[in-house]
């Protein structure tokens, strides 16, 4: 067995994959449910996606479940989208369902994967490209170089849009709004912040969140009640599913339209 030739086998497949990634309709940062999600729906409608995830690991704040108690609470009319990925779900209470963190978030990364998304991990997103006044790509660095804080430039991906589905810091946005002004679709320009716990109206607002706040960035997930000042929810995740879903459908509108 010759050690060289899985070293070769490894960089030369992994590279092959990202460098095709430079260019694609759609940049995802952020490989938490919504982003999952969101990669799914478009991979499936053969738009071509790349999901960018800081951590070693996908799932964002999936696997911890509640309070590190590895199970979430799904209503039922998130249920579609679990029956399309075949996660099992036991009926709790009227319309809410119980879930497996872990069969949930691995089933969403695989089934991603398998749809034709790329999804790479350990790679930060720092910045984006603009383009007369319009999202036209990621800034892309190693994680290690991020948190070392090395003196080490960036790369970038050119896409037709971005997706901010970085969760509760809904970095996308705010590099926008610190880097372009206040030029955000929202009240104030920038980005509102998310407000404390309120599951119902949390899951209310977050699919009307989940939309393009600047043009050829979308907002999904907990990013968009982050971006819109809407409360947070807890362990309860039928709105990130279906923000991710909806997030798929106005890219795909917002990369027709360019
Ligand atoms: O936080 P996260 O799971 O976001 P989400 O998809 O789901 C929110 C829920 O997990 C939970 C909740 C449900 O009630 O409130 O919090 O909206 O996943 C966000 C992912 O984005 C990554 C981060 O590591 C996480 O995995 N991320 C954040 N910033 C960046 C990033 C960045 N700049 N570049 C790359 N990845």
């Amino acid at each position: 067995m010759d050690e060289a030739l899985i070293s070769r086998a490894i960089t030369e497949s992994f590279t092959k994959d990202f460098i095709d990634a430079f260019n694609v309709d759609v940049a995802i940062a952020g490989a938490g449910p919504s982003g999952l999600i969101c990669a799914y729906y478009l991979a499936k409608q053969n738009v071509k996606v790349a999901v960018f995830e800081r951590h070693l690991r996908v799932g964002g704040g999936m696997p911890g479940g509640g309070m590190m108690f590895n199970r979430i609470v799904v209503q039922e009319e998130a249920m579609p989208i679990l029956k399309e990925f075949g996660v099992s779900a036991k009926r709790y209470k009227k319309d809410l369902y119980i879930v497996d963190a872990l069969e949930a978030i691995s089933t969403f990364c695989s089934k991603t994967i398998k749809r034709g998304a790329k999804i790479f991990n350990l790679i930060n997103v720092e910045d984006v490209v603009i383009r007369k006044d319009r999202i036209a790509g990621v800034v892309l660095n190693w994680s290690a170089v991020s948190w070392a804080k090395l003196h080490v430039d960036p790369m970038a991906v050119r896409s037709k849009a971005v997706v901010d589905a970085t969760g509760h810091d809904s970095e996308i946005a705010r590099i926008v709004e610190r880097k372009t002004g206040p030029v955000l679709r929202t009240e104030t320009g920038g980005v509102i912040g998310e407000k404390s716990m309120w599951a119902e109206i949390g899951e209310k607002m977050i699919l009307e969140n989940t939309k393009e706040i600047y043009p050829g960035l979308i907002v999904c997930g907990m990013a968009a009640n982050a971006v819109f000042g809407s409360p947070r929810m807890g362990a309860i995740f039928g709105g990130m599913l279906l923000s991710g879903k909806k997030a798929a459908e106005v890219a795909r509108k917002v990369i027709k339209s360019k």
